[in-house]
Parts: C-alpha cells; sequence; structure tokens
C-alpha cells in the first residue's frame, strides 16, 4: 500500500513510500514511457502505441498524488495525467540492490546434481499431461526450474515425439530435419548416429541462435547399454567458478568456436563462449560439445595454457558422478533438456538388440509463453 510520494530532483524524479516503511523511487521520463493510458498503450493487444521520440526530453512531473492505492501523477509539458495501481509500481520497480555477482541467476532456476535429482526425476505421463492443464503446467515449470523434464506414456511409434512439442509449441527444423532418428548407421553424418558413446554435451553450438530444447523419444531400446544422462551445466560451471575463479572468467569471457560440416552442403560455425554470461552477468547459456569445438583462436596467447587447464577442468566436474544423473529410456519414454543449460550423454552400446531413439528441437521461448498463459489462467479462475 503506497503511503506518500514527494517528487524531486525538480520533477525529473519521484519516491514513493510503503506501508512497511520501504521507498521506491521511479523517474519522470521513465514513468511516462510506461504510462497505461490507452493513448499510449493500446487497450486491445497492450502493445505501446507511441515510440520513445512521441516523449519530450525535458518530460517532469508537475504533480503527484495517491488516490485509491494508485498514484496518480501528472507530466509536463505534455500536461497529461496518468494513474499507476500501487501494486504495477510494486512489481515493476526497480529502484533495488546495484550489481550481483557474475554467473548469477534468478531465483526460478533451481541447480541440481545427482544427490538432489536421481531420485526426483520430474516426470509426467502424456495422456495426463494433454488431458490436465494442471499436470501439463507442473512438467512445464519443471523444465523452467530445472531445465530438464522426462515424459512417459508416449505412442511407441515414429514420430510421436512432435505430441511432446505441440503441447507447448513449435518444432525447431534444422539441417537434421523435422525430426531425425538417432540409429547406428553405415557411413553416418554424426557420430550421434553410431553406437559410440557420448560425451556429455549441448547440441548444435556451432548455429546461432542454438535451438534452445531438445526432446529425445525412446520406440525401442534392447541394446546392452546405451544409457542416458543429463548434467546441470548451470551447477557445474557454478563449482567452476567457486573453485577456480579465473578459469571461469576465462571461459565465459573468451570466445569459443563450434563448426559443423558433417554433410555436404552444410557448413556450420558459430563463436560463442563455453559459459555465456548476459551484459548484467547473468548466466545464461552453456555450450559444451568435443565433436564440434573447432580451433579455439580467441583467447590470448599468454591465457590459452589457463584457457585450457579451465576447460580441462570444467569437463572433469562435468564428467563426476556428482553431478550425473543417469536413467535407461525405455520404449514410449522421451525427455526434454534446456539445452541452453543442460547437458545429455550416451553410454556406448553393443551391437546385439535394437535401439531406436528420434530426436527434435524446439525452442523455450515457447515453452515459457505457454507456461505463464497457463499461470495466468490459473490465477484470474482464482480470482
Ligand atoms: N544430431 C543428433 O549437436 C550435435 O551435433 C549433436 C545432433 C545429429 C541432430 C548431434
Ligand atoms: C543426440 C544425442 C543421445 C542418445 O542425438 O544429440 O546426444 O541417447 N543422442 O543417443
Ligand atoms: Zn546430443
Amino acid at each position: 500500500m503506497l503511503t506518500k510520494a514527494v517528487i524531486g530532483d525538480e520533477g525529473r524524479t519521484i519516491e514513493l513510500g510503503w506501508k512497511d516503511g520501504t521507498r521506491t523511487r521511479f523517474h519522470a521520463i521513465w514513468l511516462r514511457d510506461n504510462a497505461l493510458d490507452d493513448k499510449t498503450r493500446s487497450a486491445g493487444n497492450g502493445q505501446r502505441l507511441i515510440t520513445i521520440l512521441d516523449i519530450p526530453a525535458a518530460t517532469k512531473i508537475d504533480a503527484a498524488s495517491i488516490k485509491d492505492d494508485a498514484l496518480e501523477v501528472s507530466f509536463a509539458p505534455e500536461q497529461k495525467t496518468v494513474s499507476f495501481p500501487a501494486a504495477w509500481l510494486s512489481a515493476n520497480a526497480y529502484d533495488g540492490d546495484a550489481a550481483r555477482q557474475p554467473g548469477w541467476t534468478g531465483e526460478e532456476t533451481v541447480r541440481w546434481t545427482k544427490a538432489t535429482m536421481q531420485n526426483s526425476v520430474p516426470r509426467a505421463n502424456y495422456a495426463a499431461a494433454s488431458r490436465d492443464r494442471a499436470v501439463l503446467r507442473q512438467w512445464l515449470s519443471a523444465v523452467k526450474a530445472y531445465g530438464f523434464a522426462v515424459m512417459d506414456g508416449l505412442p511407441t511409434e515414429s514420430g510421436a515425439l512432435c505430441k511432446v512439442s505441440e503441447l507447448f509449441g513449435y518444432i525447431r527444423e534444422t539441417n537434421y530435419g523435422r525430426w531425425f532418428e538417432v540409429r547406428a548407421e553405415v557411413n553416418p553424418n554424426n557420430l550421434a548416429y553410431t553406437n559410440l558413446g557420448l560425451q556429455a554435451h549441448t547440441d548444435n553450438p556451432y548455429r546461432d541462435p542454438v535451438p534452445t530444447l531438445q526432446i529425445l523419444a525412446c520406440i525401442e531400446n534392447t541394446v546392452e547399454g546405451g544409457e542416458s544422462s543429463v548434467v546441470d551445466g548451470f551447477a557445474v560451471a557454478t563449482a567452476l567458478q567457486a573453485e577456480n575463479p579465473e578459469g571461469f572468467r576465462l571461459l565465459s569471457s573468451c570466445p569459443a568456436r563450434f563448426e559443423y560440416a558433417g554433410s555436404s552442403g552444410v557448413r556450420l560455425q558459430a563463436k560463442r563462449p563455453m559459459i555465456e554470461l548476459g551484459p548484467d552477468g547473468e548466466l545464461i547459456c552453456i555450450r559444451f560439445n568435443n565433436r564440434s569445438l573447432a580451433p579455439t583462436v580467441d583467447v590470448p596467447f599468454a591465457d590459452m595454457e589457463a584457457y585450457y587447464a579451465a576447460y580441462r577442468r570444467f569437463a572433469e566436474l562435468i564428467e563426476d558422478p556428482r553431478f550425473e544423473v543417469t536413467f535407461k529410456l525405455e520404449a514410449g519414454q522421451s525427455f526434454i533438456v534446456d539445452n541452453t543449460r543442460v547437458m545429455h550423454a550416451r553410454k556406448a552400446f553393443s551391437g546385439t538388440g535394437t535401439r531406436w531413439l528420434q530426436g527434435c528441437y524446439a525452442d523455450k521461448d515457447g515453452l515459457l509463453s505457454t507456461l505463464a498463459a497457463i499461470e495466468h489462467g490459473f490465477k484470474e479462475a482464482a480470482e
């Protein structure tokens, strides 16, 4: 609840007082740009109708008052009066604590290890998730929090994995197809299509933007070996940072290069760090794939040994059983990973029996949008 509003800096700022004694400042130009009236934003779709150039640079607050737990502000020189609900102001406050440590993540991201994840893998049944929004919501929010979830009860037929992506969004088609067969092949164009073990990796780091979700579904798996595992790249990066801050700095500030040119007509290349931080230091993406790492040429000569030592240590931690959650996919089971965060691996398998998986890529923006829309719908229903 709002208790007071004091104009400052000759109208360029305003300080709001709250019932709990806290204070929050806003700028006049910010409030004007974010005005909620129907001349500023379309009442129908919520999109902004004006540009920054429609707002006078000299915008100031020349009067402010509190009415019905909303702040009413009039802006000069436009002589425009706008009301901001207290709840909206508090949800959009930016006058918080300053800079966080590099490698931070939001509180909705929950890091995990074998100890915390192996016996509580998030899981949903396909029929239940497609029938019941509450089940789907839980499954999607697990993908958001942990970057990983299992879905079982899929038909054991080709293309069934599309049903998983259709629950929340759209497949991202690539040169590998709308979806791809993961089976041991003669003359494979990718080492995924062999019976070799695959070190924990993220897929397609040679693509920019990288596919942000991967689904792998099992149609048949009667071989010896071929177990799957997943590793939380954010947990490992944080562990590396704790023991070797300089190594973390090198892997997050020097670009790596990734390349795939395994089939004719395709030469995918990307230049991105193995550990990517956003402009405010947020940990946003892990790229790790021994098979498609190209020569590293963007590390200063004087730092290359330390860079390689950090790369080695990162790989050792990724292979440390403390971080690895293991399972064997059975026919009708699938899993989804956030390919910007969670690495996946498979053990080698033998020639007897059949192992037939299908994979596809999809995008996390669609998944998060569907989740947010379901949550919004549940909230409205509760009101
Ligand atoms: N496949 C399975 O990123 C990679 O190259 C891993 C991708 C071929 C689509 C394998
Ligand atoms: C892949 C992959 C794992 C598996 O296709 O990207 O990592 O279990 N496959 O075959
Ligand atoms: Zn893979």
